[in-house]
């Protein structure tokens, strides 16, 4: 009983601080927002439990929600108990923007996203949105484990997320009903589903083909009623949607890499106690090599899964004419400007890549 009326009392509380600081003075907002913190005070008294409610928009055989269910496991052990993450894969609480939205005003308090979508928040995670900027795996995750790396997931603590760890999305691949994508032109004039970011749709309309922002809960159904002619994901997503029973073609273009930062609510995390505070970093960092191990063997094993399954044809291009085709993003997208990716960043990213 306790842990329910505590996690209502903290999302009440929550809701209650942004309210107030929605529609009137600051003043009364700083009191509720005090009255929560004060509340948690109290509320790390012995036996007090934090249960969160955590989103993705991956089913619960993806490697996201897999690593939560680690993570989970891991801040359980840590904190006897005390603290628990519940979380809800397939958008059931909504998109991956909706997430964001969702942790900003506590309505949830945790999640894990493709960093795509962030670029409607903030500039700073753009460079992984630079085509072909990681040519290995090895190469990302040395980013992600890199001073670099931890200051990108940490940057956006001013828009109430803070950073758990990188968990990873993989390599994006093309799928689509019309034809096998061999070179760039074989995208013309098809409608590719992308994330909603002004990158991603630039790559694809650069390639020819006419990009359509969507949100994941929406694809397969665009993909089955003929909406969308095609859609870019790694392996383990089009598997684990099954996007592979309504796609003839899969292209391996490996055109991008998504990182998957898992955040906390800031307003959450601030007010628990920094004994469980560091208890759900450790878990995240620790869950980390178990999620990155389920990607490579559903990556390794995803091809032959959906062949068997629906027959899919998969083929692989070669990738430097996709790369030559997608070049100018850089020249557009690097500089010191609103909506691209800082020149600092870029280099700083650039030369852990180049040392792996
Ligand atoms: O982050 O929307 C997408 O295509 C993402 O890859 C998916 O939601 C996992």
């Amino acid at each position: 009983m306790k842990k329910k009326v505590l996690a209502v009392l903290m999302t009440a509380a929550l809701a209650v601080s942004v309210a107030a600081g929605c529609s009137s003075s600051s003043d009364s907002s700083a009191a509720s927002g005090s009255a929560a913190a004060s509340g948690s005070a109290t509320a790390a008294a012995e036996g007090d439990v934090y249960e969160m409610i955590s989103g993705s928009t991956t089913p619960d055989t993806h490697p996201y929600n897999l690593g939560m269910v680690k993570l989970d496991e891991l801040v359980q052990e840590k904190t006897g108990g005390a603290v628990k993450v519940d979380h809800f894969g397939s958008s059931q609480l909504g998109s991956e923007r909706d997430l964001i939205e969702g942790l900003q005003l506590g309505s949830v308090q945790m999640c894990v996203i493709s960093t795509a979508p962030l670029s409607g928040f903030t500039d700073s995670f753009l460079v992984f949105d630079l085509p072909f900027i990681f040519e290995t795996s090895a190469q990302a995750r040395a980013v992600m484990d890199s001073e670099v790396g931890t200051e990108i997931l940490n940057s956006v603590e001013d828009q109430g997320l803070v950073g758990v760890c990188w968990f990873e999305n993989g390599f994006r691949n093309v799928t689509n009903n019309v034809r096998p994508i061999n070179a760039p032109e074989d995208l013309k004039g098809l409608k590719i589903r992308t994330m909603e970011n002004q990158m991603h749709m630039e790559a694809f309309r650069v390639m020819g083909s006419d990009p359509t922002p969507m949100a994941m809960g929406e694809v397969f159904t665009a993909l089955q009623q003929g909406t969308v002619d095609g859609q870019e994901n790694p392996v383990p997503i089009i598997e684990s949607n099954k996007l592979d029973e309504v796609q003839k073609y899969i292209s391996m273009t490996g055109h991008l890499f998504s990182p998957a930062p898992v955040f906390i609510s800031k307003a959450y995390y601030d007010a628990m106690p920094a004994e469980y505070q560091e208890a759900l970093m450790a878990a995240g960092l620790e869950s980390v090599e178990y999620q990155r191990q389920q990607i490579d063997e559903q990556e390794a094993a995803g091809l032959e899964v959906m062949a068997e399954r629906s027959g899919i044809e998969a083929n692989f291009p070669e990738k430097q004419a996709f790369k030559d085709a997608t070049a100018s993003l850089y020249d557009t997208y690097i500089k010191d400007e609103a909506g691209c990716v800082s020149p600092d960043i870029y280099e700083r990213v650039m030369e852990v890549v180049n040392a792996n």
